[in-house]
């Protein structure tokens, strides 16, 4: 039974795979952009395929937030192979084809910092609202931008108003805290590494919006993309490890 909840989702991974690939373009040897959507594509698989069969070896409160790292690297997977074959065939990628993943594993990395605050401590329900309406904000402030409803520049303030505040909530706020009276020292330092990715590690998504076509088309889209790809390269997989090593450092719950 248990063998079977950890090969289902890989089942699952590489059909899709499979049948993402079976008309794909070929990659042009000396696409060098190309290889690195091909590269992150890889790397994605195997980091989900990681977190889930890790997911079985850590304690209970941490199998939510190991879970989600994996959907977050499975989900951008599934979107990587899609967006290297655009880049084949287009020769460059809309930013709105990564948007699209985004929507989904912005959020869910916002949560994560709830789920992992709830593994070692009580949490507090305010602490998720506040996270989901903060990345919420950011959301729709982006797709305002991008999709034109509003100037670019305004969907971009937007979006730093949501960003400010659950960064707010994160290190001054009642998540962190609470994360920070946890008394579990690999714990925090797991905490503030996350905090920065989330602060440092995503400022690379808007240098690229404001440097790239949205506003001043200042950047060629091939180290945009470059870029981009080596930012969910640190921002996914890696933020997943570092959740994984909180996991099986700090043991589970201490409460
Ligand atoms: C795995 C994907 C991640 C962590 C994506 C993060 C995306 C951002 C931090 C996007 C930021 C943006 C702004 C700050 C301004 C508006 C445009 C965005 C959406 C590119």
């Amino acid at each position: 039974m248990n063998k079977l909840r950890i090969f289902a989702p890989i089942a699952i991974l590489m059909g899709l795979s499979s049948a993402a690939n079976a008309d794909s373009p070929v990659l042009a040897y000396d696409d060098f952009v190309g290889m690195t959507f091909w590269l992150i594509s890889m790397g994605m698989l195997a980091a989900t395929v990681f977190f889930f069969m890790e997911r079985g070896s850590v304690a209970a409160g941490w199998k939510t937030p190991v879970t989600l790292a994996g959907l977050i690297t499975g989900i951008a997977f599934v979107n990587y192979l899609y967006l290297r074959g655009i880049w084949i065939q287009a020769g460059e990628l809309q930013i709105v084809y990564r948007y699209i993943e985004w929507l989904i594993t912005m959020p869910i990395q916002m949560i994560m910092f709830y789920l992992i605050v709830g593994a070692v401590r009580k949490v507090y329900r305010g602490m998720f609202w506040r996270l989901l309406f903060g990345s919420l904000v950011m959301l729709i402030g982006g797709y305002l931008g991008e999709a034109a409803y509003v100037h670019p520049m305004v969907g971009f303030i937007i979006w730093m108003g949501g960003w400010i505040y659950v960064l707010y909530e994160i290190f001054s706020g009642e998540t962190g805290k609470v994360a920070a009276r946890s008394g579990n020292k690999d714990f925090v330092t797991a905490f503030n590494v996350l905090r920065m990715i989330v602060t440092i590690g995503w400022c690379i998504y808007p240098l690229g919006y404001v440097f790239g076509p949205a506003l001043t088309d200042s950047v060629d889209s091939n180290s945009l993309n470059v870029i981009y790809n080596l930012a969910d390269f640190i921002n996914k997989i890696a933020f997943g490890l570092i959740v994984w090593a909180a996991a099986i450092s700090s043991g589970g719950r201490t409460r």
